[in-house]
């Protein structure tokens, strides 16, 4: 094992390192499974994870995902650094010998994937106490997936070129917002092995890349809907189609002075989307989501950033959606949003 800053900061894991790696290398087919409207850090993972696979002769890899890729920095990072996806409807489960979730672990929960099924291979660093895996590798102490996928391209010597060192290093970047929010020592120690080899102007502009209409008009909205209760700050968006449009929001809402916590929720196709953000240390926001939502849809996260996806019928009533509708789910998670914000600062 190489003595890298990251082999420094990591726990020894060698007998878990040579388990993964004997999954891998005896099987013939692999499907990485990105969550939902992929983020760089899923999408630099799952392009890492594929990359080993192929490292190891695994002879037919693929990379699935749900949702959509509508983030105008994520659209860049496909683009720019040729990430071959296919959506996840088209890969049928049963064709690949292993499917491997990265920044996720839970089927059915921020993936279109059956509930109860089990995935062979799970990667991920956000909390949840219902992973099950052949090999489950989740370490919530992490910053970032693409952190963790680092440290399994070093152990088991499989080469970051720049293509793979530049998604990772972005992947950290933007999970982190340039190593602020939420990057440890791991995140740190990782981007000292990347950055020898990404391509850092590339990096910087992705980081660049230009704002759709759709999501000006997103965030735009956010600010002008917003709903202020002390430090805590919600806002309804209406009818997207850019689901991405939501955490961006959140995290632009969260800059205005007084304020340390900010939901932003709208309706993507039939269902009700949330991000929300805090930057209140006594607020665990992912479980304060769970507890708001949990009994209807599916929400959780980290302490400081969390989502979230409900049905629309979660009024019951509501079938077409018009202004009525809207103002109805606008009013019901709002208070549902108030109250949990309440309970727990109460
Ligand atoms: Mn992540």
């Amino acid at each position: 094992m190489s003595q890298t800053p990251l082999s420094l900061a990591f726990d020894d894991r060698e007998a878990e390192y040579e388990t993964f790696e004997a999954l891998l290398s005896e099987s013939d087919s692999l499907l990485v499974v990105c969550h939902d409207y992929p983020d760089p850090d899923c999408l630099s993972s799952a392009l890492a994870l594929s990359n080993i696979g192929d490292a190891l002769d695994v002879s037919a890899t693929e990379i699935g995902y749900g949702g959509g890729i509508s983030h105008q920095q994520n659209r860049a990072m496909v683009n720019a650094l040729d990430i071959d996806l296919a959506p996840i409807e088209s890969c049928s489960l049963d064709e690949y010998e292993i499917v491997a979730f990265v920044d996720h672990g839970v089927s059915g929960r921020n993936n279109t994937l059956p509930n109860g099924f089990t995935p062979d291979i799970v990667i991920d660093h956000h909390p949840s106490d219902k992973v099950d895996a052949e090999y489950a590798d989740v370490r919530t102490r992490v910053g970032s997936t693409a952190t963790l996928l680092t440290r399994y391209a070093e152990v088991l010597d499989v080469g970051i070129d720049e293509r793979i060192a530049t998604a990772l290093l972005f992947g950290i970047h933007r999970e982190t917002l340039d190593f602020t929010r939420g990057a440890t020592t791991y995140e740190h120690a990782a981007a000292c092995t990347l950055r020898p080899a990404a391509n850092r102007s590339l990096i910087n502009t992705l980081s660049n890349s230009v704002f759709t209409p759709e999501t000006l008009d997103g965030i735009g909205n956010a600010i002008l809907n917003r709903k202020v209760r002390g430090s805590c700050l919600v806002s309804f968006i209406g009818q997207i189609t850019e689901r991405d449009i939501l955490p961006q929001a959140a995290d632009y809402l969260l800059q205005l002075e007084g304020i340390s916590t900010t939901a932003v929720y709208g309706i993507v196709a039939d269902e009700i989307h949330l991000s929300a953000r805090t930057s209140n240390s006594r607020l665990h926001i992912g479980e304060l989501l769970d507890d708001a939502f949990g009994d209807i849809g599916s929400a959780g996260g980290h302490h400081d950033m969390a989502g979230g996806q409900l049905p629309v019928g979660l009024l019951g009533e509501v079938d077409t959606p018009d202004d009525i509708a809207d103002d109805l789910i606008d009013r019901s998670v709002r208070r549902r949003l108030f109250d949990t914000l309440d309970e727990w600062t109460g």
